[in-house]
């Protein structure tokens, strides 16, 4: 059991006073990071009262504190998952050899990138929520906010540790320039593309923390099985946190698409009373799961095959024993791909395929979500439904990306492709009246027109609670 220590100017348990040459380096880092986090995290609500779960050790069941936090005293720390001392490695060639705890030389530039891309979303999303704040629907919600927030900043956090304490100079270089890229900047933008879109009202956030968020999730998944154990670990106590997130983004739409049903059932028109009509929350569910399809890169990828053979990046749960072959060798993926005009068969070595079976496993959750959300529809006796588009359609990444697709993954002519993203995403307009129905709520209990409630409030406090103290 690694001892927690909550009391040094870094909270952690990997033992940070006991190597004072990384713990000067990760406290000449902390003034850089608090400096960021007051330019670029959320605006204004600095001297107000947040009630926050703050990460204090990582023991089941009792991991986290709650109280009133002024966000900038918020104590980020550096928290790994408990080491298992059984673990070997579970998959690629390196199956069944010991873990490590020192980064292999012939790997590091690899695991680098990956350790700086995973980074870099962290703060990417930090930026891109940092005024919402002033719109939030209901106190719940600005909490909620907050804590998705501090909580990605803490993830940068557990990040930077690895880039320190196994990268030597070259880590200490990267974690500064994590403070220094910024989202949506045309100069110096975030490294992956849905990290630089803007996310300027609450369903645009609602949606992120669903689709982005989410997959935050298989990445980190994939990433805990890693053969480096202190990536493993500290992803492990990540995901730990992020399933909150993930609530706060399915729960957001759902209680959207709920608030619109309740209208729609009694014959009102949302648009006349502030709320959000259905068809715009599709177009919104289009762009954002589409973008965030995009963050699993290539269906067919040497570099993912690279860092499944070398034991780095593992398949979903990988670790509970669910696939048969722990080496993926000669197996395939099979899937169809455009060539010539028309979608031909193809098989892609297992290992080549590991972004698309991540992206599955991604997806299949997202159906159950969008599953969900159209059970509400029905409970108010609505005969419309949200759809899903397509994995091909409107694609960036991959090997589907700017080809003809319709919304269903059909091939068609390039016009009519064209014609088929008429009306699909958000337009002008759409997000005009979104903001316009933005309108904050800083009453206790009282939530904003387009939204219902949620069905319990945080910590097993009631909905009502002051989940924020204004000064
Ligand atoms: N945008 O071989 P390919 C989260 C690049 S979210 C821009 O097809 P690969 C969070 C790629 O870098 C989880 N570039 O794919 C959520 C490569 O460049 P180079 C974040 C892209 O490399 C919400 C080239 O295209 N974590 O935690 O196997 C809030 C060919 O790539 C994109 C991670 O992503 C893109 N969308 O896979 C807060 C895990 N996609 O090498 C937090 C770490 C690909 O040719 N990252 N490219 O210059 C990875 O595992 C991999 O880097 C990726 C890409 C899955 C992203």
């Amino acid at each position: 059991m690694s001892s927690v220590d909550l009391q040094a100017r870094i909270p952690n348990n990997v033992n940070l006073n006991e190597d004072p040459v990384l713990r000067r380096a990760l406290e000449h880092w902390q003034p850089k990071y608090l400096e960021w986090w007051r330019d670029m995290g959320p605006s204004d609500y600095r001297e107000d009262d947040i009630y926050l779960r703050t990460a204090v050790g990582v023991g089941r069941g009792g991991w986290a504190n709650f109280d009133y936090v002024k966000m900038p005293d918020y104590r980020w720390g550096i928290f790994l998952a408990e080491p298992d001392p059984a673990r070997v490695i579970g998959f690629g060639d390196v199956v069944g050899q010991p873990i490590w705890q020192v980064v292999p030389g012939e790997m590091r530039n690899r695991l680098r990138r990956l350790v700086v891309t995973q980074a870099d979303t962290e703060p990417a999303s930090v930026e891109q929520q940092r005024l919402l704040g002033h719109t939030a629907p209901s106190l719940y919600d600005l909490r909620n906010l907050f804590q998705v927030n501090v909580e990605e900043g803490r993830h940068l956090w557990a990040m930077v540790y690895i880039l320190h304490r196994f990268f030597g100079a070259d880590g200490r270089d990267e974690a500064e320039d994590l403070l220094r890229r910024r989202s949506g900047n045309a100069d110096n933008p975030r490294i992956l593309q849905a990290f630089n879109k803007s996310v300027d009202d609450w369903l645009a956030f609602f949606c992120f923390t669903t689709f982005t968020d989410r997959d935050g999730k298989y990445q980190l998944a994939a990433l805990a099985e890693s053969g480096f154990d202190p990536l493993a670990r500290t992803t492990q106590f990540m995901l730990t946190e992020e399933a909150h997130h993930l609530s706060v983004g399915e729960n957001g739409v759902g209680r959207v698409v709920q608030r619109t049903a309740e209208l729609l059932k009694q014959g009102t028109d949302p648009r006349s009373v502030g709320a959000i009509p259905l068809d715009i929350i599709q177009r919104y569910i289009n762009e954002w799961v589409t973008a965030s399809s995009d963050l699993f890169g290539g269906e067919d990828s040497s570099n993912a095959a690279e860092a499944f053979a070398s034991g780095l990046k593992g398949r979903y749960r990988e670790g509970d024993g669910i696939y048969k072959d722990p080496r993926a060798l000669d197996q395939f993926y099979e899937t169809e791909i455009p060539e010539d005009g028309r979608l031909v068969r193809k098989e892609i070595p297992l290992r080549r395929a590991m972004n698309a079976l991540l992206l599955d496993s991604y997806l299949a959750d997202v159906h159950r979500i969008h599953d969900r959300w159209n059970k509400t529809l029905e409970s108010h006796g609505l005969a419309e439904r949200l759809t899903l588009p397509s994995s091909r359609f409107n694609r960036q990444q991959g090997v589907y990306a700017y080809q003809p697709f319709n919304y269903a993954g059909q091939l068609v002519a390039a016009e009519q492709a064209e014609r088929e993203m008429v009306g699909r995403f958000p337009t002008r307009e759409d997000y005009d009246y979104v903001r316009s129905c933005m309108i904050k709520v800083h009453e206790r209990g009282r939530f904003a027109n387009w939204i219902a409630p949620p069905h319990q409030g945080i910590n097993n406090n009631p909905i009502d609670f002051e989940y924020v103290k204004f000064h």
